[in-house]
C-alpha cells in the first residue's frame, strides 16, 4: 500500500479504536430517576413542529417538466436523478426570504414546545455549515448561510426546544449509498465502505451538530433501515452521543429494529429513547413507553408545489388529543419552499391550532395518558400531580347528557375549562351523567375538567 493510502487507513483505524475504547471506558449507566430527569421537558412538551427542508424543495416535486409521484424529499430516487446532478440544485438553493425568527413564532403561535429540522436528509445535504464536507448550505449555495444555526438561536430566543433530524443513509456520499443508484433505497445493497462514511463523515457531522450547536436537544435519527446498519452499530452511536452530551434525547431510529409505521422498536432493548409512529396515531395508549407520532399536514414531508390535499384544523387539534390521550408527542411537519417561507396553507392552520390551544393548553401540556379508556364521544388526558382528567368532548350529546364512562368514583367537582361553573352530575344508567351548558364553548373540542379524588393514571 501507498503511503498515501496507508496514511487515511491508518488514521480511520486509529479514530475507531479511540471510539471503541472511550466507549468501554464510559458504559452508559442511568437510573430510572435520572432518565425521567432527562425525558421530562420533553414529555411535558406534546406538541412539536418537524421541519423537512433541503434542496428537494427547488424541484418541488417536478422533474423536467413531470410529476414525480411520491414524497418531495424523496425526489432524488422517485426520479432517479444521478448524484451530481441533483447536487447542482445547489446552486438554485437561495432562500432570500428565510426568516428564523418568522418559523419559531410561527410554531410558537400554534402552541408548539420544540422543532426538530432536517440537518441533513437521504440526499446528503447538510443544512448546516460542516467542515467535513461541502454539500452544505454555506459552501454549495449562494446563500451562504448556516440555517441550522439560525433557526437554532430563533428558537431559544422564543423560548423553544430545538432539535434536528439526521439520515444515517446518505444517496450522495460515495462511502454509502450513492453507489446503489439508480435504487438508492435498496433494502439489499451494502457498501464496502460504509464504515468509513460512519467515522470520517457521519460522526464527525454529528459531533459538529452536537459541540457546536449548544441549542440542540434532539437528535431524530431516520434512514436506518439500510442493510449496512444495526441495532448495535445504533447502541453504539446512543451511547456515543451520550458521552458528548448527557441531556440529549434521541429517538428509537438511532437502532435498526423500528417496525414500519407502527414506530415501534421490535425488541425493548433496542436503543433509543422514545418511539416514531408515522403517519398514526397507535390505536391504544402506551403506558408506561415514550413515543412521538410525526404527521404532515399534507401528504408531503418536503415541499411540493401540487400537494394540496390539506388536513382541517379540528381533525389535527382531535389529533394532538387523541395523542396526547394515549400518552404520546405530535411533531406536525411543515414543509418550507426553496424561498424560505412556510406555506400559507401551513401557517393558518397552525395558527387556528394555537387559538384552541390558547384556551385549552392546560388539558394537553403536561398531562399523562387517560385512565379511564377511550370514550365514544371524545378522549380523556390526566394530571396526576392535580387529580384533574380534562373530558375532551368531539361529539356534544344531542340531548346534552354526557356519560363520564371508565369513571367509577363520584366526580367532586365536573365544569367547562375557563369557566369554573359546576355544571349537575347525576348517577345514571350509563354511569355519571353530566348536563351539559346549552352553549357549546368548542365545535372542535370542548373540554370539561373532571375532579377527581386522585386517579391511578399512568403515562
Ligand atoms: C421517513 C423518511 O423517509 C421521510 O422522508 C420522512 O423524513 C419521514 C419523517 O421519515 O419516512 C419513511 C421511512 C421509511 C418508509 C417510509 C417512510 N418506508 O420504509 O416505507
Amino acid at each position: 500500500m501507498q503511503l498515501r493510502r496507508l496514511v487515511p487507513a491508518l488514521t480511520l483505524a486509529i479514530l475507531a479504536f479511540a471510539e471503541a475504547t472511550a466507549q468501554n471506558a464510559a458504559p452508559r449507566v442511568e437510573t430510572a430517576a435520572q432518565k425521567d430527569a432527562r425525558m421530562a421537558w420533553w414529555r411535558d412538551a406534546r406538541f412539536g413542529m418537524f421541519i423537512h427542508w433541503g434542496l428537494y424543495a427547488v424541484p418541488a416535486g417536478t422533474w423536467h417538466g413531470e410529476r414525480v409521484d411520491g414524497l418531495g424529499e424523496w425526489i432524488m430516487n422517485q426520479a432517479k436523478i444521478p448524484a451530481s446532478e441533483y447536487a447542482q440544485l445547489a446552486k438554485q438553493f437561495n432562500p432570500v426570504q428565510f426568516d428564523a425568527d418568522a418559523w419559531a413564532k410561527t410554531a410558537k403561535d400554534a402552541g408548539m414546545k420544540y422543532i426538530i429540522i432536517t440537518s441533513k436528509h437521504h440526499d446528503g445535504f447538510a443544512n448546516f455549515d460542516s467542515k467535513v464536507s461541502s454539500y452544505d448550505i454555506v459552501d454549495a449555495t449562494p446563500y451562504h448561510r448556516d440555517a441550522i444555526k439560525a433557526l437554532a438561536s430563533a428558537a431559544h430566543r422564543a423560548g423553544l426546544r430545538f432539535g434536528v433530524y439526521y439520515s444515517i443513509m446518505d444517496w450522495h456520499h460515495p462511502d454509502a449509498q450513492s453507489g446503489a443508484y439508480p435504487d438508492y433505497n435498496s433494502r439489499s445493497f451494502h457498501s464496502p465502505n460504509f464504515a468509513r462514511y460512519v467515522e470520517t463523515y457521519m460522526k464527525p457531522q454529528l459531533r459538529e451538530l452536537v459541540t457546536q450547536y449548544p441549542e440542540i436537544d434532539v437528535l431524530w435519527f431516520d434512514g436506518e433501515w439500510i442493510a449496512d446498519w444495526s441495532d448495535a452499530q445504533g447502541q453504539q452511536l446512543y451511547d456515543w452521543l451520550h458521552t458528548m452530551k448527557p441531556s440529549l434525547i434521541i429517538n428509537n431510529r438511532v437502532g435498526h429494529s423500528r417496525q414500519g409505521m407502527a414506530g415501534m422498536s421490535a425488541n425493548k432493548d433496542a436503543p433509543g429513547d422514545f418511539g416514531t409512529p408515522e403517519q398514526r396515531v397507535p390505536p391504544e395508549g402506551l403506558p408506561g413507553v415514550d413515543w412521538e407520532t410525526c404527521m404532515t399536514l399534507n401528504d408531503t414531508w418536503g415541499f411540493q408545489t401540487f400537494d394540496d390535499n390539506w388536513k382541517d384544523t379540528k381533525t389535527l387539534v382531535r389529533t394532538l388529543v387523541d395523542v396526547a390521550s394515549k400518552g404520546g408527542n405530535l411533531l406536525l411537519n411543515v414543509g418550507p419552499t426553496a424561498q424560505g417561507v412556510i406555506p400559507a396553507q401551513s401557517v393558518s392552520r397552525l395558527r387556528e391550532m394555537g387559538d384552541w390551544m390558547r384556551v385549552n393548553g392546560e388539558s394537553v401540556y403536561g398531562t399523562t395518558a387517560s385512565p379511564f379508556g377511550l370514550p365514544t364521544w371524545g378522549r380523556y388526558t390526566a394530571r396526576q400531580s392535580t387529580g384533574k382528567v380534562y373530558a375532551h368532548v368531539f361529539d356534544w350529546p344531542k340531548n346534552k347528557q354526557l356519560a363520564l364512562t371508565g369513571v367509577t368514583a363520584r366526580p367532586r367537582s365536573v365544569y367547562l375549562l375557563g369557566d369554573k361553573k359546576p355544571l349537575s352530575v347525576e348517577r345514571g344508567e350509563g354511569g355519571w351523567m353530566v348536563s351539559l351548558p346549552a352553549v357549546r364553548p368548542s365545535a372542535i373540542d370542548a373540554v370539561l375538567v373532571v375532579e377527581t379524588g386522585g386517579t391511578s393514571a399512568t403515562r
